[in-house]
């Protein structure tokens, strides 16, 4: 790699330099590298085997222990997309690929920064979703140090919902909610307000969506701002068993722009768990890291006064904190069944073309949103509900307000009937609750008549 070009633009990844030709030369990197990094250049996606000679064994392996995590009578009635966001936490498998040295390595050549996982998804079937950008919700500072690499678990047919992606789109610029003219101060808005745009912009172009139908263990790498969705699934009886590992780039601030109006001061920056070491990842501007303090005060959580939101958090955290031991023998208590359920971002799906979903979508979507405060009881919080009920759940047992993954997965949930006491059940499970080790007056109570109920009620039927 040739210095004066790295030492000049050290802000761009370099498979997006304006000297991309001059750094990815022949003989500086082998065959393989030079093409991906020529196929992201030119086209912002790049094809390749899943560099790990065990494959076909820790596909196998995530695809049996998850699946009685998910919803199947609910995906054959009603063809509800479904996911699990981030099972790296709980099946080393899915941690394992996320991790994958060669991957990571790649990357680390091709963007020119040193790559880390930030998140999974774990897909049972197709996902269904708008053609959009991953830089409305994973972009940094520099921007387009980020990326997603998607792996096939089995075969996919045409069928079963496959990825779309529009070659090209990623030489887009970055639009934010400026140039939408989409002020989100105040209300919590999602992907939607961008679906109109990108809608657009791909008439106007006349790029061509393409569909990858891949077989096991073939990954797609796509760039920040590359178009991509996934089409709509035809055919129920089929599954579509496939993983994302989003990635970041090491000595950068990481944002999600559409939550945030950085001129009026919000910035939503997002506190990262580095999937590889468990260790949290700081945020950082130009080699010094960005004060937390900074990063509270301008943290717009959903554009609610981060005033209100930083009150909030602070009584929150001066709550009385249960003993340690009350969340141990959580895992003994029974699963809930749908327990791991995550409704789709957008769409429902069409069944008139397989790019419907991804091309129809409901425009302007910025909701009101009514803050929840912390409880100290089950029954406050079930109380809740929308916006006020996750708030709340994430104030009164992560001590924190939600993360825009968090909020807008347990939004969807909400919407597609899942029950407050399954979502309380995952929120208090999870590593994050654990560490706390903070309990609800009333859960365990809650908890036992759910399950007894569910009980009753299937031996009387
Ligand atoms: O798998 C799909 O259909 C799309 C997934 C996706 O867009 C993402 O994880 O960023
Ligand atoms: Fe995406």
């Amino acid at each position: 790699m040739n210095k004066v070009h790295t030492d000049i633009l050290p802000g761009v990844p370099l498979i997006e330099s304006p000297f991309f030709d001059e750094i990815f030369v022949a003989g500086h990197y082998d065959e393989e590298v030079l093409r991906i990094a020529r196929d992201l250049n030119q086209n912002g996606f790049a094809v390749m085997q899943f560099p790990d000679p065990d494959f076909d064994q820790l596909a196998e392996a995530i695809r049996s222990s998850l699946r009685p995590r998910f919803d199947w009578p609910s995906w054959f009635e009603s063809g509800q997309s479904q996911r699990i966001q981030d099972a790296w936490t709980f099946d080393d498998n899915v941690r394992r690929i996320a991790a994958n040295d060669g991957v990571l390595d790649l990357l680390t050549i091709l963007f020119g920064r040193r790559a880390f996982p930030f998140q999974t998804l774990t897909f049972p079937v197709g996902t269904q979703q708008h053609l959009h950008t991953d830089i409305v919700h994973f972009s940094s500072v520099p921007e387009r140090f980020m990326c997603g690499v998607w792996v096939a678990l089995e075969d996919v047919d045409v069928g079963a919902g496959p990825l779309v992606y529009v070659p090209g789109s990623h030489k887009w610029p970055v639009f934010a909610n400026e140039h939408i003219g989409v002020d989100t101060r105040g209300t919590w808005v999602t992907q939607e307000i961008f679906e109109p745009l990108w809608r657009e912009l791909l008439r106007k172009s006349g790029l061509v969506p393409k569909t990858f139908a891949p077989k096991k263990g073939q990954a797609l790498i796509w760039l920040a701002n590359l178009l991509h969705g996934g089409a709509s699934h035809t055919d129920r009886a089929k599954t579509r068993w496939s993983q994302v590992t989003h990635y970041y780039f090491e000595n950068c601030a990481y944002v999600t722009p559409m939550h945030s109006n950085p001129v009026c001061g919000d910035i939503f920056f997002r506190s990262l768990v580095d999937v590889k070491t468990g260790e949290s990842v700081e945020n950082q501007y130009l080699g010094r890291r960005i004060p937390l303090e900074f990063i509270d005060f301008t943290r717009s959580r959903s554009g609610i006064s981060p005033a209100d939101l930083e009150a909030q958090a602070r009584m929150a955290a001066s709550d009385n904190i249960t003993s340690p031991g009350v969340i141990e023998n959580v895992t003994s208590e029974p699963t809930p069944a749908a327990s791991t359920l995550v409704a789709p971002d957008s769409g429902v799906p069409n069944e008139d073309s397989p790019l419907g979903p991804m091309l129809s979508g409901v425009a302007g979507a910025a909701v009101e949103c009514q803050q929840g405060g912390s409880v100290d009881n089950v029954r406050d919080l079930m109380s809740l509900d929308g916006y006020a009920f996750v708030s709340s759940a994430y104030l009164s047992i992560l001590r924190r307000p939600p993360d825009p993954d968090g909020l807008e997965n347990y939004l969807a949930e909400l919407r597609a009937g899942t029950e407050k006491l399954m979502i309380i059940w995952r929120l208090r499970n999870s590593v994050e609750a654990k560490r706390l080790r903070r309990d609800l007056r009333g859960y365990r109570a809650e908890f036992a008549k759910r399950f007894w109920n569910a009980l009753l009620g299937r031996l009387s039927s």
